[in-house]
């Protein structure tokens, strides 16, 4: 963003090159948002939380002895020997994520029933029990060495909630959970997110106990100290739970982010497992924190490999409205693919990601107005002049987030021989908002804001045709 740093460098050169066009404040360039479009306007967002919004789409692993069991959560009493791929191929998987256009991985390492992925030196509920590479495996080792060579970020989920351990519920168990988390943010390189699910506290094993075990969601975890933990050992990794500190939950697992899409939240109103999360899907125009969303779905009905869900893998389209209706709503998009039993996402899946990388390519090919001047009369507006009128039917707005989310009402409009016409309208905008309507053809558009907490500090907006108009 280091270009937003000279704009009255580039205005002096448009007055020098354009001085015909006295009325024009400023024709907007790499560099363009005026000094006066520079008002941060607080919360903003750390670096860290920078640093992931450009990520967008990545992809979630459940793979777990779930997949052998042919279960979602597992109680915690399954043997470790049943945990036995024979085929596993990370390789295969970050070659897979990567070519659908995803930057990372976030795996399983330990889901609700507590089987390690890793040979954890804490607990023998573990690989290192188990046949694969009769014991001597370490699939997290297996996943960072995979994402290495082919360049992709890795992250982490590691379930607070534990059903084989048998001092869960108990202040123990925290110092077992910090201890694994030592693990996996030391051991296996940089971590791009470390994931805390929401789901906590019920019937389990519990090391025999088998019985149902109750905690307080607001204190039990002391988030603050393991929070610190975090910070502490990989500085740059986010951290998501439905309460945040640095992203937070949709509050669905559908693949839809709200069409009023704030990042500012209030978050002493949330907390890990709070029942009634979605009233705040939507975030809070005046939040004090930034913490935007980030969209989980599956693939798959479940988030585990079942077969006899072969044939419900969704299809490219479906995967193309989740595309929209997450990144292009001021969200990320993390799509799960279960592995298999062998080790290896299926055929299925990987088809249906081919499709939606081929029709995401498509829609995104050339963006229409990167040849267009663009002209801002007032600072809530700005008009884009084509060099001549071009068919489209998706634009892409963006809002310079780096000065904080401004934006809470907008409209599009195209200069039509009948004067102006809106073809679109929406509320916020935030990191990215896709819009969709019917092709319409102009060469002079409008994208004209109607309410912001300040001067907005829009981006230079992107124009496409696709041929799968709405
Ligand atoms: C939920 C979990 O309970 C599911 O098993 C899954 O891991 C999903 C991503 O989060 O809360």
């Amino acid at each position: 963003m280091k270009h937003l740093y000279f704009p009255l460098f580039f205005t002096v050169l448009f007055f020098i090159s354009c001085n015909n066009k006295t009325n024009i404040e400023a024709v907007f360039n790499e560099a363009w948002l005026l000094e006066k479009d520079l008002v941060k306007i607080p919360p903003l967002p750390s670096k860290r939380q920078m640093e992931w919004q450009q990520l967008e789409f990545y992809a979630f692993i459940h793979f777990n002895m779930n997949t052998f069991t042919n279960q979602e959560w597992g109680y915690g009493d399954t043997p470790a020997s049943v945990f036995n791929p024979k085929n596993l191929d990370t390789d295969q998987w970050v070659k897979t994520i990567k070519s659908a256009g995803m930057k990372g991985v976030i795996i399983t390492a330990k889901h609700h029933d507590g089987f390690c992925l890793w040979p954890s030196k804490y607990t023998e509920y573990s690989v290192k029990n188990s046949p694969w590479k009769n014991g001597k495996g370490d699939l997290i080792k297996d996943l960072a060495v995979s994402c290495d060579k082919y360049g992709l970020k890795l992250g982490i989920y590691l379930s607070p909630w534990d059903r084989n351990h048998p001092n869960y519920g108990q202040q123990e168990y925290i110092e077992y959970f910090r201890n694994q988390l030592g693990e996996l943010l030391t051991n296996y390189g940089p971590i791009f997110e470390v994931w805390f699910d929401g789901a906590n506290g019920g019937d389990g094993y519990y090391g025999g106990a088998r019985d149902i075990r109750k905690v307080d969601k607001k204190t039990y975890y002391q988030w603050n100290e393991t929070i610190s933990i975090v910070r502490k050992l990989q500085p740059d990794a986010v951290i998501f739970s439905d309460a945040g500190p640095d992203i937070r939950w949709v509050g669905n697992e559908t693949g839809q982010a709200k069409l009023t899409s704030w990042a500012p939240i209030f978050k002493d109103s949330l907390y890990p497992g709070m029942a009634d999360f979605n009233k705040f899907s939507s975030g809070q125009e005046n939040g004090t924190h930034w913490i935007p969303t980030e969209t989980d779905v599956s693939i798959r009905p479940g988030w585990y490999y079942h077969e006899d869900q072969d044939s419900l893998v969704k299809s490219p389209m479906k995967l193309r409205e989740i595309y929209f209706e997450s990144i292009g709503r001021n969200s990320s998009l993390l799509l799960n693919i279960p592995v298999d039993r062998r080790g290896k996402i299926h055929q299925n899946d990987s088809l249906a990601l081919v499709g939606l990388s081929n029709l995401i390519k498509a829609d995104f090919k050339e963006n229409i107005a990167v040849n267009a001047t663009f002209i801002n009369q007032d600072p809530y507006t700005q008009e884009i002049l084509l060099p001549t009128p071009k068919y489209f039917n998706i634009i892409s707005l963006q809002e310079d987030i780096s000065l904080g989310q401004k934006v809470s009402s907008f409209e599009i409009m195209i200069n039509t021989a009948q004067g102006w016409r809106i073809i679109s309208k929406g509320t916020t905008i935030g990191n990215k908002r896709f819009l969709r309507f019917k092709s319409v053809k102009s060469a002079h558009i409008k994208v004209k804001i109607l309410n912001a907490k300040n001067n907005p500090s829009l981006l230079k907006s992107k124009l496409f045709y696709s041929e799968n108009e709405v």
